[in-house]
């Protein structure tokens, strides 16, 4: 296949060959970065933002975070003091090492003290999206066993607290009037809060960061990682984000979702970076404004939101002024040719796709700056990272063969359990010494991978993982669903979008106005990303002899393929 090339960049970038680079790494190597290599004494959030109070980045802005009402900045001395205050709050409360403290709330600067004070006492923290409605939620908390939620007024009735016996203290951010048992005034509390703080020390393959992620079958699974994954944030800011002392970095990612943290709080703080914020919800003026009024330099997002960026116009782009912008990059799911073209004409850069998962807590497979791109391919493997294409007796395939894309195992930032599910977890690892990505891909000869898809059938869209099961069983709990098939349909905007087919229960006909209410129910039982955009009624759905819904199946006849082997179909 002859694919066109752009040619690489240059620039303050560090990774000036890649192959050579690749050739003499090792990870030993990046630990003498980190103070805990001198010291033994190791915490993320140290690291992230204290380590900085002895050199002169003391007073540079850490955080600039705006949204339509706020506009204010943090340095990373205010970042170690507010984090302190937090994580004596938490010590009043008796939350220490190993514990789950959720945070659930919209972007705010309050958002990221909280987590940055979590991880200063050594508990654990568990990011959730604002757009959770309360059975998200639940089972969530619900499995981790979570001691304390930082949230909001808002946000507090889907948070079931009656439920969960765990759950001791609701932590309100713009807490108004008398608050019940349990709750706190996170205003008050930090007030009252001293602001010198003892760390708690932790070791290195100690629980940081649960982020739930969903599967293909059954309930959300919690993703465990370590601080130890800070030695990948840190080295995958400098040779992928290629982030440099005057930099001001803006990730688009909610904390919600994995980019939103490795990406947008421990890989730019790690490296000193100044941070962009912005609150609010997703607007192409709003966009462009935030990276022209910040002079943002390097810039990660998604597929999705360029894709939504081209939508509004070439003309719009040109309204503003982007030249401060020297690095772009892009995660979450295949980046279309189309949309490298367009950021060229439009901006001037070359967008750079990554692959990597809420599994793998860091980059590995990326687009350098000193890189040529081939638009549609993720890149090349991250130094220290070995990948491969392996079919389904774990036999590494030679070039252009698609198969299974497995990694070696072994990098810094790669999850260490799946929460009380250690089955789950083996899964990955079926074949010795791999894990197996559940992405389909291949390599070229000349060593870039490309991805075809997902090995099972979990949906992406928008750059939200979505399981089609969790999708199903909130359906059927409709009173007029009888059964429920999800698939992920290709869709120019949003990559794929949500369609269901519906098996309607006896006594209930097809209608618009179902339809709606259907969409509702999942809307605001689920979470409104996970509702279907797309509804079709069917008299009854293809399944297994042994029950399961063949979504392959509900997927060929929609995109008018083969259905392939029917043989396990039910007659
Ligand atoms: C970071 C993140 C992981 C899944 C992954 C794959 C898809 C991510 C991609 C990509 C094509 C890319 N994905 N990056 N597909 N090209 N550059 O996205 O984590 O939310 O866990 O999703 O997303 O299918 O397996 P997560």
């Amino acid at each position: 296949m002859k694919v066109e090339k752009i040619p690489a960049t240059e620039g303050t970038f560090n990774l000036q060959d890649y192959e050579q680079a690749y050739a003499n790494f090792d990870w030993a190597d990046v630990e003498k970065a980190f103070s805990w290599y001198e010291t033994g004494k190791v915490n993320m959030a140290y690291e992230a933002i204290d380590r900085h109070l002895s050199t002169p980045r003391k007073d540079k802005v850490a955080l600039k975070y705006s949204d339509a009402t706020r506009d204010e900045s943090y340095t990373f001395a205010d970042l170690s003091r507010l984090s302190n205050k937090f994580g004596n709050v938490l010590k009043s409360l008796d939350i220490n090492k190993g514990d789950r403290v959720f945070v659930f709330m919209p972007r705010s600067p309050e958002l990221y003290v909280s987590v940055l004070g979590t991880l200063k006492v050594g508990a654990i923290v568990g990011p959730l999206f604002e757009a959770f409605m309360e059975g998200a939620v639940r089972d969530r908390l619900e499995d981790s066993e979570a001691v304390a939620i930082v949230t909001t007024p808002a946000l507090l009735p889907r948070v079931p607290v009656a439920e969960l016996p765990a759950l001791k203290h609701v932590i309100l951010v713009g807490a108004e009037g008398e608050l019940e048992n349990g709750q706190v005034d996170f205003q008050k509390a930090m007030d009252a809060a001293s602001d010198e703080l003892e760390i708690t020390w932790v070791d290195r393959e100690d629980g940081m960061i649960l982020h739930y992620t969903s599967g293909s079958t059954g309930k959300p699974k919690g993703v465990l990682h370590v601080h130890n994954a800070m030695v990948q944030h840190y080295q995958t800011g400098k040779w992928v984000l290629d982030l440099q002392e005057d930099d001001i970095y803006w990730c688009t990612a909610d904390p919600g979702w994995v980019t939103g943290t490795s990406y947008g709080i421990f890989a730019p703080w790690l490296n000193g970076a100044t941070s962009v914020i912005r609150g609010g919800r997703f607007k192409p003026e709003d966009w462009y404004k935030t990276l022209q009024d910040n002079k943002v330099t390097v810039w990660y997002s998604a597929p999705t939101s360029f894709r939504m960026l081209m939508g509004a116009g070439d003309e719009f782009v040109k309204q503003f002024d982007l030249s401060s912008l020297r690095h772009v990059l892009s995660v979450g799911e295949p980046l279309n040719p189309e949309v490298v073209y367009w950021g060229l004409k439009a901006f001037n850069q070359r967008i750079h796709d990554n692959w990597w998962m809420t599994e793998t807590g860091g980059q590995l497979i990326s687009n350098y700056k000193s890189m040529a791109i081939k638009p549609g391919s993720m890149g090349k493997p991250f130094p220290g990272i070995h990948a491969a294409i392996i079919d389904d007796q774990g036999n590494e395939l030679p070039p252009n063969r698609m198969g299974n894309l497995a990694i070696q195992v072994g990098w810094p930032s790669m999850m260490r359990q799946i929460w009380k599910n250690p089955a789950k977890y083996e899964e990955y690892f079926r074949f010795k010494g791999w894990y197996v990505s559940g992405d389909s891909a291949y390599k070229d000869e000349e060593g870039y991978f490309w991805f075809q898809g997902r090995v099972d059938d979990v949906i992406n869209t928008a750059g939200e993982r979505v399981g089609p099961f969790e999708v199903e069983s909130k359906l059927v709990e409709h009173p007029a669903v009888a059964e429920a098939g999800v698939i992920g349909k290709p869709d120019p905007v949003r990559g794929e979008i949500i369609k269901a087919f519906i098996a309607l229960r006896a006594g209930y006909e097809p209608s618009e106005e179902l339809m709606e209410e259907i969409r509702r129910f999942v809307k605001e039982g689920l979470a409104a990303h996970a509702a279907p955009r797309e509804i079709e009624f069917r008299d009854k759905l293809p399944k297994t002899r042994s029950g399961k819904i063949m979504r392959r199946v509900l997927k060929a006849w929609e995109l008018g393929l083969p259905t392939g082997d029917l043989s396990t179909m039910e007659d």
